[in-house]
C-alpha cells in the first residue's frame, strides 16, 4: 500500500553538528515492515515501511547513540514492532507504548523488560478515536507503579480543556511535538528564512525555561509530512541553534532523556 503522504527522506545530509556522546533521539517511530507487523485496521493514515535497521542505521549516521521509539497511531495498540525494535536495540532504544485497559499485567511487565517506559495518550483526532478520560485515569494509575511516564500529544486549541487532567495525572507528563505551538502567533520571533525557522524560537524558549526536563527527536519517518520530507540531517543541524552552549546541548539530548528512560 502506498503511503498517504510523503515518505522519509531518502538520503539525508551529514549533519554539520555533532551530538555529544550518549545522545539520544528521544522521538521518533518505526513503521511495519507491513509485512510482517500489519498496520492496524482502525489506522487514519497508511505509513511507508520504515523498520528498525533503516532507524538504527539514521541513528547512527547523525551521530546519536540512542533511540525512543514512539509507537504510533498506524499500528494502534498492536506495540510489536516497537518492541521487537526494543529487543534488537542492544539496550539502546527505549520504547512509548499505546495500551488500552483491557491490557494485562503480565503484558504491561514484559513490556518493562523489553524497555517500555511509558504510554501515550494521543488526543489529536485526525489520528485516533476518542478514549474516556476515566479510562485514561485507571491506565496512568496502573503505569505509575512500574515508574512509566505519560506522553501526552494533542493540539494546542485543547490545552485550556486538557490542562487539568493533565496535571492529575499520576506520572511524569511528556508533553509531545512542544504542545504543538501556533507558530503564527505574536510570539514568535521570525516570520522568515526557510521552513523551519519560524518553530526555531519556541524550542529555544523551551530549552532555556526547561533546561533539565527538554529532551529532542527527529520525529523520523515524520508520518503526514503533505509538502516535503525533512532532511534529517539538517534538523540535526538545527540543535546548537535551539541550545547554543554545550552545557544545554548535553542537558539536552543526554542527560534529560537518559534519566528519563535509561535510569
Ligand atoms: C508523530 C506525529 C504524527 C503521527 C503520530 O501516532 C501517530 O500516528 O504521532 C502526526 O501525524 O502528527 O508523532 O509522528
Amino acid at each position: 500500500m502506498s503511503p498517504g503522504y510523503i515518505p522519509f527522506h531518502p538520503n539525508p545530509s551529514k549533519p554539520k553538528y555533532a551530538p555529544p556522546a550518549g545522545a539520544v533521539d528521544a522521538h521518533c517511530h518505526v513503521f511495519g515492515p507491513e509485512s510482517k507487523f500489519p498496520y492496524a485496521s482502525e489506522r487514519k493514515y497508511t505509513p511507508c515501511d520504515a523498520p528498525k535497521e533503516k532507524l538504527f542505521a539514521l541513528r547512527d549516521f547523525l551521530g546519536f547513540d540512542k533511540n525512543v521509539i514512539v509507537q504510533a497511531s498506524c499500528h494502534s495498540k498492536d506495540n510489536r514492532a516497537m518492541i521487537d525494535a526494543l529487543e534488537s536495540s542492544n539496550n539502546k532504544a527505549r520504547g512509548v507504548a499505546f495500551v488500552g485497559e483491557e491490557v494485562a499485567d503480565a503484558e504491561l511487565k514484559a513490556m518493562d523488560r523489553a524497555g517500555v517506559r511509558g504510554v501515550r495518550f494521543n488526543f489529536v483526532r485526525r489520528l485516533v478515536d476518542f478514549t474516556p478520560r476515566e479510562v485514561l485515569n485507571r491506565i496512568a494509575g496502573r503505569v505509575a507503579p512500574l515508574n512509566w511516564h505519560i506522553v501526552v500529544y494533542f493540539e494546542m486549541a485543547d490545552l485550556p480543556e486538557l490542562e487539568s487532567f493533565f496535571t492529575a495525572l499520576p506520572t511524569t507528563v511528556v508533553v509531545d511535538h512542544m504542545g504543538t505551538p501556533d507558530v503564527k502567533c505574536p510570539e514568535r520571533m521570525t516570520i522568515a528564512g526557510p521552513p523551519y525557522d519560524d518553530v526555531v524560537p519556541f524550542a529555544k524558549s523551551l530549552v532555556e525555561k526547561f533546561p533539565d526536563r527538554v529532551i529532542w527527536g527527529t520525529d523520523w519517518p515524520h508520518p503526514n509530512m503533505k509538502k516535503e520530507a525533512p532532511d534529517d540531517g539538517a534538523l540535526v543541524d538545527y540543535i546548537p541553534r535551539i541550545a547554543p552552549t554545550a552545557a544545554a546541548q548535553k542537558a539536552l539530548l543526554v542527560d534529560n532523556p537518559t534519566r528519563l528512560y535509561w535510569s
